[in-house]
């Protein structure tokens, strides 16, 4: 029998279908005779966050009680993915939870494909932060991941005539069971107005800030859990609120609906996650939203040491605060404010806590990624922060100007206010000064990060930068989404692998095994079945498991290249056309991705993509041998999907420009082979997997930089290729348009005469190392090979591996053991 506790805390089966018929009946008010799939799944995630809830609250305990130092990971995206899987991975209750719900008429995964998670990122940023939500509760370390609690999240992409629509993502629509609301953990977050300097009662010059402006922020919790261990820890996402009294203000004299329009302008600040691809600048919502999640954390920061009874001047022992890239960037200023304004601490004291407390990871050297805002508009809207930004700078150019005496030049490149055109707040200059430890997230970016655009501040302070290499969780990225092949590996290394990555080098001495072999086949055969079922629901298209499954799944930018897959699969198709007898072992081209809603060259990629693919798909000369799907709304939760099927994983960007990459990590991790530049992660892959299991092509980034200093004419390389301009003709007359000559000039224009990413320099190189990767694939016990030394080195691109890092070299944070 079930006792009271065991239905809010057993992790038997049976205590799980008591918890879900309990909450079916109590929170979901629904007759199990007439409940859907959907108040299932409520029920059931209900049950599994009472059972985290206890681990929680343990937890918050415990780090309280020992006084240790929290990790707090400041990111304007989250990008979690579905929970209620992943929570059973960690919480070891997947089989209980799948008998559970089979008593009670149920299939756990029509369950969990009810779950509409929460797009709360636009992509690799995001994701890698949920990453490290995972492995920091996992290693059980203090951590806090702050937030923004949009009401929309990234839009959703349908694809409508092969052009990428957009709608509006509302993920709360259905309640989200997964967070607490704390009303009473709220902050007030001032806009506006102008500042006094006035003296105070010692004679010190002080300044207050008068806003004209404030809005609330409350706290919403989702629990965290660790795979195997107690410990929960806590995501902490703000949400905009009017602030009550300004409502009753308007409302005493009469205006009631000034005072609701009051209520809108302020949780407009919530609303919506911003796309990112487009050019950062000018967006003064977004930068409210920066700042207003921001002064929340710390003053939720602050909060927290007065309740421990810890002095301020103890800020930067117990919180190492992390900026994930420029956006939470605002946080050096607004704390500095917070201490010297609020707190009277005086200048050098603040600044000591604020440079010791914070660390920035840049995650691009794109420009026009790059954060500036400009002047006008910043001392508008934070007319206080922009006074000490200017104080922070003149200290610093101070420095500058100490250490490399008559170099005025320097001090303009260094200034945190850019001059060239109209005047404008450097962000990420904002965030290295104001940080003591500063990495990039792959060893080249690192490298091209000290050589580039932080290269006079690597030369002022060295030691204060390192290499952080991304990593991702295998917990989700493979025990979860790859049940096949998490099963093979308990079976043949223990289950110790989830934690201990490391231990899967020891599939080496099975690789050439024909019996694992076979298994490692048959797993994959059985994921690419799925895949192939999904696809043909989503899309209509047929697609043949036994064909090789070449995956392009990022979201879509010039930089990434998904045009140069295209002209391949382009080269394929008019060879197939014009020599029918050619030997070609069939393959799937296989796309999904977002495209930020303003970006014109990124769309007509979907478009062309999905125009290519409706000819070949078509056509039966050619569609034996190949043929090509874009997956509509690549998210989280079909991700799960799709890196477990792949064969061949497209990792093609320009050298030089994709900082990392996390998606090439979770196709090594499930035994795909890489067919990649030597950019990002790509390069420490390689180095990881050996050369001979990798496929390297095109251009190193230095061999970018020397081709595009010396003047590079892509039209050159139109010239000297013969088949490359014909596939360009093709494309460009209309052949997959029907007849259409319009509508993919400007890409075929801006190739021709532009390229900025040098697709076609790579051009010839790619088609050939495609050539490779088709003999390659006829080897059958060869690939398998491969596949298996791909997921068996694919150990150091773990999460557990990159936040150790972190802890050890910049946080300065020690795990704690939560009791039961
Ligand atoms: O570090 C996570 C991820 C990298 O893996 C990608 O290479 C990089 O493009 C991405 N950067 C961004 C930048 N957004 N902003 N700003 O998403 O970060």
């Amino acid at each position: 029998s079930v006792t009271a506790s065991d239905v809010r805390l057993g992790m038997q089966a049976s205590a799980l279908t008591q918890a879900v018929l309990d909450h079916l009946h109590y929170s979901v008010g629904r007759l199990p005779s007439v409940a859907s799939p959907h108040d299932y799944y409520r029920a059931l995630a209900l049950a599994i966050r009472d059972r985290m809830e206890y681990r929680w609250i343990n937890t918050t305990q415990t780090y309280f009680d020992l006084n240790r130092k929290v990790a707090c990971y400041l990111s304007a995206e989250f990008l979690m993915g579905p929970h209620l899987g992943n929570n059973l991975v960690n919480l070891h209750i997947e089989q209980e939870a799948r008998n559970a719900l089979a008593t009670l008429g149920h299939d756990l995964d029509d369950i969990l494909a009810c779950e509409k998670e929460p797009g709360l990122g636009n992509g690799g940023l995001g994701r890698l932060a949920a990453c490290y939500l995972d492995s920091l509760a996992t290693l059980q370390c203090p951590a806090v991941g702050y937030g923004i609690r949009y009401e929309f999240g990234i839009f959703e992409q349908e694809i409508r005539d092969g052009w990428q629509t957009e709608i509006t993502d509302k993920w709360l629509r259905r309640g989200n069971p997964w967070e607490i609301a704390k009303p009473d953990t709220f902050y007030y977050v001032n806009w506006g107005g102008h500042t006094e300097h006035y003296q105070d009662e010692v004679g010190c010059q002080r300044v207050r800030w008068i806003p004209d402006r404030m809005v609330k922020g409350v706290a919403y919790d989702t629990p965290i859990q660790g795979y195997g261990v107690n410990t929960c820890n806590t995501l902490r996402l703000w949400s905009a609120e009017a602030v009550e009294s300004f409502d009753f203000q308007a409302f005493n004299v009469g205006d009631y609906y000034q005072a609701v329009n009051e209520k809108l302008v302020s949780e407009t600040v919530t609303k919506v996650l911003y796309p990112n691809d487009e050019p950062a600048s000018g967006k003064r919502l977004r930068l409210a939203q920066q700042y207003f999640f921001v002064t929340c954390s710390l003053q939720d920061m602050l909060h927290l040491l007065e309740l421990a009874h810890a002095p301020v001047e103890t800020f930067a022992e117990r919180f190492a605060v992390q900026l994930n890239d420029t956006h939470p960037s605002i946080g050096v200023a607004e704390l500095m404010r917070l201490l010297v304004d609020e707190r009277r601490f005086d200048w050098d004291a603040a600044w000591a806590i604020t440079v010791a407390s914070f660390g920035y990871t840049n995650h691009t050297l794109l420009p026009e990624a790059l954060e500036t805002w400009p002047l006008p508009m910043f001392a508008e809207l934070l007319p206080r922060h922009l006074e000490i930004i200017y104080e922070i700078n003149r200290r610093f150019l101070d420095e500058v100007r100490t250490r490399f005496p008559d170099d005025e030049a320097r001090v303009a490149r260094m200034s945190l206010i850019g001059e060239e055109g109209d005047k404008r707040v450097r962000m990420a200059h904002l965030a290295t000064v104001g940080s003591h430890a500063i990495n990039g997230v792959a060893a080249l970016h690192t490298e091209l990060l000290q050589a580039s655009i932080l290269k006079d501040f690597h030369e002022l302070w060295p030691e204060r930068f390192s290499n952080k290499t991304n990593g991702v969780t295998p917990r989700r990225f493979l025990a979860l989404s790859n049940p096949g092949l998490r099963e093979l590996l308990d079976h043949t290394l223990g289950q110790q692998w989830l934690t201990e990555p490391g231990l899967l080098r020891k599939l080496d001495a099975h690789a050439d095994k024909d019996a694992f072999q076979h298994d490692w086949y048959a797993i994959k055969l059985g994921n690419k079945q799925r895949l192939s079922s999904y696809i043909h629901a989503q899309t209509g298209i047929e697609i043949d498991p036994g064909w090789l499954f070449d995956i392009q799944v990022k979201r879509i930018h010039e930089y990434k290249r998904q045009h140069l897959n295209i002209l391949h699969i382009v080269t394929m198709y008019r060879r197939l056309k014009e020599n029918p007898a050619l030997v070609l072992p069939p393959r799937a081209f296989i796309f999904g991705g977002k495209a930020a809603p303003g970006y014109f060259m990124a769309k007509r990629i979907i478009k062309l993509i999905n125009a290519v693919a409706e000819t070949i798909n078509a056509d039966p000369d050619v569609n034996t041998r190949m043929k090509v799907a874009f997956i509509p709304n690549f998210n989280v939760q079909n991700a799960h999907l799709i890196y477990p099927a792949a064969d061949l994983s497209e990792q093609i960007s320009t050298a030089g420009k994709e900082a990392s990459g996390t998606g090439n990590m979770k196709f090594m991790l499930n035994g795909a082979l890489t067919i990649g530049t030597l950019d990002g992660a790509n390069v420490e892959i390689r180095e990881e997997v050996g050369a001979d299991n990798f496929f390297l092509f095109g251009l190193s980034a230095a061999e970018v930089e020397s081709v595009k200093r010396t003047g590079y004419r892509p039209h050159d390389y139109v010239a000297g290729n013969d088949e490359l301009r014909a596939v360009l003709e093709l494309i460009g007359a209309g052949h997959f348009s029907q007849g259409d000559a319009e509508v993919f000039r400007p890409l075929v224009d801006n190739l021709t005469h532009d390229d900025p990413f040098l697709v076609l320099a790579d051009y010839a190189a790619y088609i050939a190392c495609q050539e490779q990767v088709n003999s390659a694939w006829q080897d059958v016990p060869n690939w398998t090979r491969m596949s298996i030394l791909n997921t068996a080195r694919s150990g150091k691109f773990s999460s557990d591996r990159a936040i150790t890092e972190y802890c050890e070299d910049i946080w300065n944070i020690r795990p704690v053991t939560v009791k039961a």
